[in-house]
């Protein structure tokens, strides 16, 4: 059924027969107990699967900022694959918990001060969490309801859809230069295919964090909206992608996704090598510690 070249992207066999089921019902209201709906949670993430829509509602909780540590990532990782392998499961809509902020990227103190067996081991759980998510056959949208720095805007990225509360206040983008260190390539790759190669490069270069407004200009997020509309907009979005037969819009994404997924796999060990060199320079380390001093002076 995939035509030449084009591979699922997902171990998971495509669910052509999910095509078939009817068309989805629009998502109930936040708040309002969902019919046949199933829910999972675990320290980090809380999963609600309505089984009706086939819609999954995942939200970040892990206060103060949702920084994707190794356990966040790790149980984030182990989320997407529970749904991306439940027939009743087509879509999922990510969002957050903790108010003002979607996720603050990857926690620095996972990057400073650790064994390079502990790097390999965080690295190689950033990686398996950008696979899986970019990878993913379901319709993936972020309902980004705060700030949204550097893995972060990743997590966002790489869904299909991205729609961001409309307060100036948050802001996101990869603004790993600000913090002294380079957004690897698979970071970028995301990036460049969502804002095109100039936005990306000097957004990058810069290290700019952009608030929703001009974000939305950039086309970094597909939509802004008040923030109180924003999980009725997240359903309706999510509706409208639902409503195409499932094998033709999986293999559509496979087909522009799969070439930037293939180059991390294949060059995934150097990577992780190449992390774990660049992070434990001196050099780097003090940049990190830095980073953190500020931002707890900051709060001061
Ligand atoms: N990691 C670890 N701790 C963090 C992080 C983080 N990313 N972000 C915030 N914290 C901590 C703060 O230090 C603070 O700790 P404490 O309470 O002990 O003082 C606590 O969380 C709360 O933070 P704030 O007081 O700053 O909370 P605010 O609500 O005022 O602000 C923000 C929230 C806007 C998210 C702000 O905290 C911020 O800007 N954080 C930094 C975000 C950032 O720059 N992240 C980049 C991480 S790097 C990354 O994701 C990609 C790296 C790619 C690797 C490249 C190869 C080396």
């Amino acid at each position: 059924l995939c035509p030449p070249g084009v591979l699922p992207l997902c171990r998971r066999p495509p669910a052509w027969d999910r095509a078939t089921r009817p068309p989805p019902s629009p998502l109930q209201p936040p708040g309002l107990p969902l019919a046949s709906c199933r829910s999972f949670s675990n320290n980090k993430i809380q999963v609600e699967l309505d089984e009706s829509s086939g819609v999954a509602m995942m939200k970040l909780k892990s206060p103060p900022v949702n920084s994707l540590s190794l356990e966040f990532l790790t149980e984030f990782s182990i989320s997407l694959e529970k749904l991306e392998n439940d027939r009743a499961c087509r879509g999922v809509i990510i969002t957050s918990a903790v108010p003002k902020i979607f996720s603050s990227g990857l926690d620095i103190t996972e990057m400073c001060g650790k064994s390079m067996e502990h790097y390999a081991e965080f690295w190689r759980a950033v990686q398996e969490m950008w696979l899986r998510l970019y990878g993913s056959n379901m319709v993936t949208v972020a309902a980004v309801n705060g700030s949204s720095p550097a893995g972060g805007c990743l997590v966002a990225l790489s869904c299909d859809y991205r729609i961001m509360a409309e307060n100036p206040k948050f802001s996101i983008g990869l603004n790993e230069a600000q913090l002294g260190i380079v957004a690897p390539f698979w970071f970028k790759d995301t990036f460049v295919n969502v804002v095109g190669h100039r936005v990306a490069e000097r957004s990058l270069q810069l290290g700019c964090l952009h608030p929703a407004p001009e974000a939305h200009k950039l086309g970094l997020v597909d939509e802004l909206v008040p923030e109180e509309k924003l999980m009725e907009k997240a359903a309706a979005v999510m509706a409208q992608w639902l409503a195409l037969p499932d094998h033709a819009r999986q293999l559509t994404k496979t087909m522009m996704r799969k070439a930037v997924l293939d180059r991390l796999v294949a060059h995934r060990e150097e990577d992780i090598k190449n992390f774990i060199t660049f992070v434990s320079k001196e050099s780097i380390q003090k940049s990190l510690r830095m980073y953190m001093e500020m931002l707890k002076k900051r709060k001061s």
